[in-house]
């Protein structure tokens, strides 16, 4: 799963990235500092995972990860070329989610392309761009639709007349994602196009440290101007959660949070909300070698959960058994929660539950 980061040049994108992954990317203080993608994988922040690992004392523990991909900024302009954004867009549409990230500070240093601090604008500027390329992408669909609907064919007509639908909304600079389609339309014609507008959305505000906790006025003004369109925002001081990632001990980071009143770094809040937004879940592994957070879509039945370790696992799928959670945390060990009769044996049917502690049996 991986999801993409956009925004105007030098609003702080790449810093962002860093404050995310380990993967080191160059941030600077000028437009167009990034020019190739950078890619990470981030481990999705879990304190169920912490608890696990107390109870269990295993070797080791793996999170859920989320791959993100810091890309140049856009300009106005950038779906017909302008600047260096277009040409990565094409690494944009390959991935599940957007997050956007919008300059909501003052400072005279930092250079802003478009001058002034006005984040309803640059907001604007990304997401009519954004909606550009997607027209355009859309419209080479449509040509080809158009063909088949003349020749009679009836799925074509049906097609095409989605497909209007869309780009009437695109040209009065709406989002995909927000077009009223069913569900049916949307997915048999419009998912498969990858269409960047329809992927779900995250803002990002960038504050100054002062506003890490509670926002400030351009961050009000950001949640107005996006509040029809049911995506969260979050509040980051980006450039001071940057620097609190190079402080060596946990102690140390902990402490410089609590000082701008955070509990935990914003950007743990932030990789929580896109594994959200990608709509998947989590189910456990817990056994003294390894314990493993491993990422299902929501929805999911326990073979599928098992193909996620292994195909074998999912061919060759007997049961599974199952404890909850919260079981397992209320009784301790797996060795009790049986004792407890707690733990459940499932078949192909089950549809896997966030948070389930799982062994899977299977023949091979
Ligand atoms: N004051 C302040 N400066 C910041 C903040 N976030 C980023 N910066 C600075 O802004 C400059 C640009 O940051 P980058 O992360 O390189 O910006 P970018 O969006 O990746 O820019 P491009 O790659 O050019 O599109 C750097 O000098 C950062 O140190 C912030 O929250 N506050
Ligand atoms: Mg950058």
């Amino acid at each position: 799963m991986k999801a993409g980061i956009v925004g105007l040049p030098n609003v702080g994108k790449s810093t962002l990235f860093n404050c995310l992954s380990n993967a080191k990317a160059q941030s600077a203080n000028f437009p167009f500092c990034t020019i190739e993608p950078n890619i990470g994988v981030v481990n999705v922040p879990d304190d169920r995972l912490v608890k696990l690992e107390e109870l269990v004392n295993p070797e080791r523990v793996l999170p859920a990860t989320v791959d993100i991909v810091d890309i140049a900024g856009l300009v106005r302009g950038a779906s017909k070329g302008e600047g260096l954004g277009n040409q990565f867009l094409a690494n944009i549409r390959e991935t599940d989610a957007i997050i956007h990230v919008i300059r909501c500070f003052d400072n005279d240093n930092i250079i802003h392309v478009d001058t002034t601090i006005d984040p309803v604008r640059d907001k604007e500027t990304i997401d009519i761009e954004l909606q550009l390329k997607d027209l355009e992408s859309l419209e080479k669909r449509i040509d080809r639709v158009k063909k088949m609907a003349r020749t009679g064919n009836k799925e074509a007509q049906k097609e095409f007349d989605v497909l209007e639908k869309v780009r009437i909304a695109l040209e009065a600079a709406s989002s995909v994602r927000a077009a009223e389609l069913t569900e049916k339309e949307r997915e048999e014609y419009i998912t498969p196009l990858q269409l960047i507008t329809d992927k779900p959305v995250l803002y990002v505000c960038n504050v100054d440290e002062n506003a890490a906790v509670d926002g400030n006025d351009y961050v009000k003004a950001v949640k107005e101007a996006v509040k029809d369109e049911n995506a969260e925002v979050i509040i980051l001081a980006v450039g001071t959660e940057a620097d609190i990632t190079e402080l060596e001990s946990f102690e140390e980071r902990q402490l410089f949070l609590e000082d701008i009143g955070l509990e935990e770094p914003g950007a743990s809040v932030l990789i929580r909300a896109a594994y959200k937004l990608l709509k998947q879940q989590t189910y456990f592994t817990a056994g003294v070698k390894e314990v493993r957070a491993w990422t299902i879509n929501i929805g999911d039945t326990a073979p599928q959960a098992a193909g996620v370790i292994h195909t074998d696992f999912e061919k060759g799928f007997i049961r599974a058994e199952v404890i909850a959670y919260n079981d397992f945390v209320s009784y301790g060990s797996e060795a009790k929660v049986k004792e407890a009769g707690k733990m459940r044996v499932e078949g192909k049917e089950y549809v896997v539950k966030n948070g389930d502690v799982m062994h899977f049996r299977f023949n091979v």
